[in-house]
């Protein structure tokens, strides 16, 4: 049985205080973690508060992004050794805006996937299609390309362990969501492209997120679709009532 993983991802928003306050407003309301595992993913100047505030709660704590090396001349750069060290769970890695607006490629996506297993933090790995590939019908195969891609040189149990989300890119902050079906059939695809690429049990055990304008009025129906096991979550994730809302959408 796969846990439910329910992933704020708060982009560049949130300053240490309001990650403070709003840790203090969510902590004491949350699921047990073998229910649902309950994660915040913020920006890097925000991780120490996080972890600070989010001590001893079933609260998960996640960076948005790191580098593939663990230290050197990478000015700008979040090592994670370091985000290791500091005691971060989860770490997003090829997010559509970091592949967009920041040239991540493939390749740096599959990199850090390893440089992340290689210091015992869990990979959140991002794939999704543009609205043009969607009306091309090349969803599927993009996907399924994005992910072989991401997982190149991992192991069958690194895999198993991951999480992968779908993030449609034409969804994403849009208020746009792909229905549950669209949804569901794209995290089959991840599912199937696992199982090819390894075998039937870590394709039965990696998690599947479904990411793009997720919130509390569609989550119980995306949930509620068999290769869909959790959600990453933008916008609705910055209120803590919506939030809470979120991870409690078994109640
Ligand atoms: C997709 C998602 C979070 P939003 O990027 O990863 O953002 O829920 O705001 O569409």
């Amino acid at each position: 049985m796969r846990t439910p993983i329910i992933a704020g991802n708060w982009k560049m928003n949130q300053n240490p205080e309001e990650t403070t306050a709003f840790v203090n407003a969510v902590k004491d309301q949350l699921p047990a973690s073998d229910k649902v595992e309950a994660v915040i993913a913020a920006p890097a100047v925000d991780l120490s508060a996080l972890l600070a505030s989010a001590k001893g709660s079933n609260l998960k704590t996640a960076a948005e992004n790191a580098y593939f090396e663990d230290n050197g001349a990478f000015t700008g750069e979040t090592s994670p050794k370091v985000l290791k060290e500091m005691g971060i769970d989860y770490t997003i890695v090829g997010h559509s805006e970091r592949r967009q607006y920041f040239h991540e490629t493939d390749e740096d996506v599959n990199k850090k996937a390893k440089a992340l297993f290689n210091n015992g933090i869990t990979p959140i790995i991002c794939c999704g299609e543009t609205l043009e590939q969607r009306e091309a019908g090349e969803t599927n195969n993009w996907v399924s390309g994005q992910v072989k891609a991401a997982l190149a040189g991992l192991s069958a149990d690194q895999v198993s362990s991951l999480v992968i989300a779908y993030e449609p890119i034409w969804a994403i902050g849009t208020g746009k969501t792909a229905s549950s079906d669209q949804a569901q059939e794209v995290c089959q695809v991840i599912r199937e492209t696992v199982k090819d690429l390894y075998n039937e049990q870590t394709a039965e055990n990696v998690r599947i997120q479904y990411g793009g304008s997720v919130k509390p009025a569609n989550v119980k129906e995306l949930m509620a679709k068999p290769d869909i096991d959790g959600g990453l979550v933008g916008g609705a994730s910055l209120d803590p009532e919506s939030f809470l809302a979120l991870v409690n959408y078994q109640d």
